[in-house]
């Protein structure tokens, strides 16, 4: 056990990641910047407010860096070495787990070096929120990497109210038994007293699998595992959302609207703007979409000098090998589409491998007339979200994969099982020639939906609903 520091924050969020990247100026003075992104937005408030802190990985290997202030909280970074971020991170969390947990659609890798380092690393994490959370301070844990920590924290602290927030699927009782170490995987989140996964699916996956590989004998009824020592974890769905104001403002600005305009002309002011945005991995399903793109261009259905397929996609992940191939694949499969199909001097296909500042994805959310979101599983992808949020005019229309943890709440979106080619590319033609009724009417229902599901109150009801397990059970 730890004795929880007097002083010690009263929140704690724990990720593999801290919400900061460090800059360099040319004089050699060091800054950390906040990086964007929803959970921090979304966290930021809390944090201040109660005065919190966030343990996680600084991004640089070998590295040691010593805890600060930033933006009204604390900054607690945890040490990995070059090893550990091949074995815990490119290994195990991206190359078992991410796999697996995405309906296997590339083969997950098992190794038991892998799954040392996962243990070890994990037990470092919990030891830093220990030190760090004050007496009674609730620690909300968050994603795949960090499976084992609610139970190593709980050893160390009993005192913690400790909430897990998993953000990719939780997948199904067959795939999971395939893995070596299930029980003790499992047996990390139960040390949370609340649990929560992306939709309801996931949570009952986990609630089915504690009755039958928990570590210990456990009693399940409902949402609720009752453990031997009589304390109770409870799982349940909070599908996550994204500051969906921010991105609505940022969008109508000046700036937006000059960027989209200049946007618009340079793919040469196509009637048809079909646009997919993904990280570059493949869980997302890039490679059925950008095939069923190209078949609509090469049968004529689209017509290259009227429509275009803007795609970017973000590097990620480069030195697993699975992503070196994907991205090799997506090269040459854009390539050969552009090749065969299109005038000289335009492209049926406009690719980039980068990303992009976020005025920039608003500006191509806000000009695209079919947003493209087809992965062959998904958590439950925020592009999605982000696109209704900035697409300010009703003519918009979303084609949305079945797949996705979005689509159980987007349901006027045009849903598509990527698997099935033929289905994709009659619903593709139908978004972007449906009338402007159906259009509209579809647009509004999901702009109503994101509208009142927004990434702050996402926040706010795990935590409040931690708050009522742990008081009722505590
Ligand atoms: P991701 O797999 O990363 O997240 P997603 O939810 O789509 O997937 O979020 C991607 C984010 O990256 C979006 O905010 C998007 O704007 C941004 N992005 C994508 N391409 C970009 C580019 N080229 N340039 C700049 N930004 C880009 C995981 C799970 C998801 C789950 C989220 C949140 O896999 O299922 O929705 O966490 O819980």
């Amino acid at each position: 056990m730890t004795a929880a520091p007097t002083d010690g924050a009263p929140f704690v969020v724990v990720a593999n990641r801290l919400p900061v990247d460090r800059t360099v100026s040319p004089d050699g003075t060091i800054d950390w910047r906040t990086s964007p992104g929803g959970l921090v937005t979304a966290l930021e408030p809390v944090m201040r407010a109660k005065g919190g802190a966030w343990v996680g990985w600084h991004g640089a290997p070998d590295e040691t860096v010593d805890e600060f202030e930033h933006d009204g909280f604390t900054v607690v970074p945890v040490p990995l070495s070059a090893q550990e971020v091949n074995e815990y991170y490119e290994g195990f969390s991206n190359a078992t787990l991410w796999p697996l947990y995405h309906d296997s659609v590339a083969f997950p890798e098992f190794h038991r070096e892998w799954w040392d380092s996962y243990q070890l690393v994990n037990q470092r994490f919990a030891e830093r929120a220990a030190e760090v959370a004050g007496p009674g301070a609730t620690v909300w844990v968050q994603d795949y990497q960090l499976h084992l920590v609610p139970t190593m924290l709980r050893e160390l602290r009993p005192d913690l109210k400790i909430g897990f927030f998993l953000h990719i699927p939780f997948p199904p009782v067959e795939l999971f038994h395939q893995i070596p170490w299930r029980r003790q995987l499992l047996g990390g989140l139960m040390g949370a007293d609340l649990v929560g996964f992306q939709v309801p699916g996931g949570a009952q996956n986990f609630l089915r699998l504690a009755r039958r590989h928990a570590p210990e004998k456990v009693t399940v009824k409902g949402s609720e595992i009752t453990l031997g020592d009589g304390r109770v974890a409870v799982a349940k769905a909070f599908p996550i959302s994204i500051d969906t104001d921010g991105f609505r403002e940022l969008a109508e600005s000046d700036e937006v609207k000059a960027e989209a305009r200049q946007l618009r002309e340079d793919l040469g002011n196509p009637k048809v703007i079909f646009l997919g945005v993904d990280r570059l991995d493949y869980t997302k399903g890039l490679r059925q979409r950008i095939r069923a793109m190209g078949e609509l261009f090469a049968e004529g259905k689209l017509d290259p000098s009227e429509a275009v397929l803007l795609q970017v996609a973000t590097p990620s992940r480069e030195r697993v090998e699975e992503y070196k191939r994907l991205r090799d694949d997506i090269d040459l499969l854009v390539g050969r589409i552009n090749s065969e199909v299109g005038g000289v001097g335009r492209s049926a296909i406009v690719y980039r491998h980068a990303s992009f500042p976020r005025h920039t994805m608003a500006a191509m959310y806000s000009i695209a007339d079919v947003m493209v979101v087809t992965p062959l599983r998904d958590g439950m992808n925020l592009v999605a979200k982000e696109y209704i949020a900035c697409h300010g005019s009703d003519d918009g229309a979303l084609v949305l994969s079945e797949f996705a943890g979005a689509a159980l709440e987007l349901k006027q979106a045009y849903l598509v099982n990527p698997y099935d080619l033929n289905g994709m590319k009659e619903t593709l033609m139908q978004a972007a020639t449906d009338g402007p009724r159906v259009r509209r009417r579809r647009m509004s229902a999901l702009r109503r939906q994101v509208s009142e599901h927004t990434i702050d109150r996402w926040a706010q009801n795990f935590l409040d609903t931690l708050d009522e397990v742990a008081r009722a059970h505590g």
